[in-house]
């Protein structure tokens, strides 16, 4: 019922709207419609009350509230279904415990903030309380185990999207999972799969994205490679846009490969936008550091790089970290 509220102040924004309205429209008491408006208030939404005219929704607070969330998105797929955490300890933790107890495909979890946020091959994910984008989303396709590398790259193509439609021509991808702003990274991706030998049973793409934080929220060692949306921007940015847009982009990217096997607008667009490609990189997998230059993508978003003999080799995304030379990009 507070959703209904919601759903028609912010379809009314413009003007005021009655409680007799409101109650009509809803199938609810007037009284019931008030005590979803204070609620609404108490969660930090603005809402002008005025007599015989009623209510106007003014301000929405930058919170990643689910039914706002799912209002905007208006999806029937990714991000049709949300669950929103003040806490929690990760994202992709509890997405693979509601993947596990069946939980549909888009179901999407988001958190304002994560105690024990995780990166790649064990590494930790700094998660600062309501200024990042935390969230994880659950997904299920019929697609052999092999080809779930190339989630990773159809999402850091939708983030790369999202962020372009907002900020502008800055954000660059560095493959395979991060998304950098000026050389620094803003977002990082995480993809877990739980699968049998010739079948997935479902994968968590965890989404990390740095929006609000101020660089020293971040301990030193993540400062020196890390920056935010709003470092960059000078001003705080909508949370729930980015979340809206990068949705939305992933959405029309995924479905392409499920519906048609086809993943070459994702990979066009990790080329595109690539911070990697062309350059000198430095890559560490189990225990081999090898320096060589990144020169394509492969149409399954491998990473083709020249060693230092003049040979051709591919890079799988797993367990490899690349770095420039001299610097983190
Ligand atoms: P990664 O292994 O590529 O990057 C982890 C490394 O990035 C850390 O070792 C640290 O140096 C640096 N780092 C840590 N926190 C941040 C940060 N906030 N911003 C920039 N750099 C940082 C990247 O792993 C994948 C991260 C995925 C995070 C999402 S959040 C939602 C979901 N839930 C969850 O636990 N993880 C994912």
């Amino acid at each position: 019922m507070k959703r209904a509220v919601l759903e028609a102040l912010k379809k009314n924004k413009d003007h005021f709207i009655s409680g007799e309205e409101l109650s009509k429209k809803i199938g609810v008491t007037r009284t019931a419609v008030w005590k979803h408006i204070k609620q609404l208030k108490e969660e930090g939404y603005e809402i002008e009350s005025v007599s015989r005219k009623g209510y106007r929704l003014t301000k929405e607070p930058d919170t990643l509230d689910a039914n706002a969330l799912e209002i905007e998105i208006g999806s029937k797929h990714i991000g049709s279904n949300i669950h929103h955490f003040e806490s929690i300890d990760s994202t992709n933790t509890m997405a693979k415990k509601m993947a596990s107890k069946g939980a549909k495909e888009g179901t999407v979890i988001i958190a304002e903030e994560q105690t024990g946020g995780r990166g790649r091959l064990g590494r930790s994910w700094v998660s600062p309380k309501g200024t990042g984008i935390w969230m994880s989303i659950i997904l299920r396709p019929s697609i052999d185990p092999t080809e779930a590398a190339k989630i990773t790259q159809i999402t850091a193509a939708a983030v790369a999207t999202g962020l372009r439609n907002i900020i502008g021509e800055d954000v660059g991808i560095k493959w395979p999972n991060d998304i950098i702003i000026h050389k620094k990274k803003t977002c990082g991706i995480l993809t877990e799969m739980s699968a049998e030998l010739n079948s997935v049973n479902y994968i968590i793409v965890g989404i990390g994205i740095n929006v609000n934080v101020d660089i020293d929220e971040f301990p030193q060692d993540v400062r020196s490679v890390a920056t935010s949306i709003k470092a960059y921007m000078g001003e705080n940015v909508s949370r729930r846009e980015i979340v809206k847009d990068i949705l939305f982009a992933f959405e029309e990217l995924y479905l392409d490969f499920i519906d048609n096997r086809n993943i070459e607008k994702s990979i066009d667009i990790c080329k595109k936008y690539s911070v990697t490609l062309g350059k000198q990189v430095k890559i560490r997998t189990k225990g081999r550091e090898i320096i060589a230059e990144a020169i394509d993508l492969t149409e399954d978003g491998q990473l083709l790089i020249k060693n230092e003999l003049g040979e051709v080799e591919t890079v799988l995304s797993g367990e490899v970290s690349v770095r420039g030379l001299t610097d983190y990009v």
